[in-house]
């Protein structure tokens, strides 16, 4: 199999960031947008594949939550496939051609390194709280929509603690603020996790229509469609709430609040079967289902633009 067949440790990721970087100085650049609690770098690959100027853009991220390995293994196979089929494939050359893509592989790299040396279904990052031997924030609950509201908890010992306040943690608050420096270009955020198969749009902190609902339904809708008709897998689709439960104090709600107005989670494979523990033999068939969709939903945002 080759490397993107494979789940890679942190330290294999961080030398591809490094490579990928490298060996491609005039497109892809590494941006340090912050740094972990245990003082891990955040690097953000950003993808400027021609010279266009005042050019939009999407920022994906991946591997919020550490166990969901599937996410930094589709950002990885991201950045390659755009690299690689740039001017070769219809679709992705018209993305490129029109925004600027920023890639997070990594956003909870403390959390990740756990799941690789001592616990596999380790979700949180890695804080610890005052007074409690409980470690770790649900990075996904410490975003500033609705913040710690029902779905989240407020008890450190939980999966989905919600963190002391609203960017209490170095790892939200770098995404956060990178998206505030770059609201007025970033058109699309995207973030991937897993599993269960599911494209969802805000809201997922309140059962709130998004202002955008519609068109928002109909592209989750058109990719899922997309999705069945290539590769024969359904997805389900739908407001967060609505579609898998509510859940306070995520990046999309905020991401959209903030004024993204295209914000997607996608929820990658399975369905149950494996769960987190995918098979690395299921990383390209799942990547390629995110892929179809997140071109779906890019190719939407440009032409109405
Ligand atoms: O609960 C979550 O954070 C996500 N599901 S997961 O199994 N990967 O943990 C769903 C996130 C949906 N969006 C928001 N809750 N904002
Ligand atoms: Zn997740």
């Amino acid at each position: 199999s080759t490397f993107y067949q494979r789940y890679h440790n942190l330290e294999d990721i961080y030398e591809w960031i490094n490579r990928t970087a490298h060996e491609n100085p005039t497109t892809v650049k590494a941006i340090l947008i912050g740094s972990s609690y245990q003082k891990r770098p955040l690097y953000a690959l950003k993808l400027s594949l021609n010279n266009k100027p005042n050019k939009k853009a999407m920022w994906i991220d991946c591997g919020i939550h550490a166990r969901e390995w599937i996410s930094p293994a589709f950002c990885l196979i991201f950045v390659q496939y755009s690299l690689s089929f740039y001017k070769l494939n219809s679709d992705i050359t018209q993305i490129l051609d029109n925004m600027d893509i920023y890639v997070l592989p990594v956003m909870n790299p403390d959390g990740y390194k756990y799941t690789w040396t001592k616990d596999r279904m380790w979700r949180k990052n890695r804080s610890p709280t005052n007074g409690t031997s409980c470690i770790g924030v649900d990075l996904n609950r410490n975003f500033d929509a609705n913040w710690c509201t029902k779905g989240a908890s407020p008890d450190p010992c939980s999966e989905i603690y919600c963190g002391a306040f609203p960017e209490s943690e170095p790892e939200s608050q770098a995404v956060a603020n990178f998206l505030r420096s770059n609201k007025d270009i970033i058109q699309i955020y995207l973030t991937i996790h897993s599993y269960s198969q599911m494209l969802l749009i805000p809201y997922s902190c309140t059962m709130d229509e998004a202002d955008n609902h519609s068109e928002l339904y109909e592209m989750v809708k058109q990719a899922a469609e997309n999705i069945r008709r290539y590769y024969r897998n359904v997805y389900t689709y739908g407001a967060g709430a609505k579609t898998i439960y509510l859940a306070p104090g995520g990046s999309d709600d905020w991401a959209h609040n903030l004024g993204i107005k295209y914000s997607f989670t996608f929820e990658l494979q399975d369905r149950g079967r494996y769960g987190f523990l995918l098979p690395p033999s299921y990383i390209q068939g799942a990547s390629n289902e995110a892929l179809i969709a997140l071109k779906t939903i890019a190719l939407k945002v440009i032409e109405k633009t």
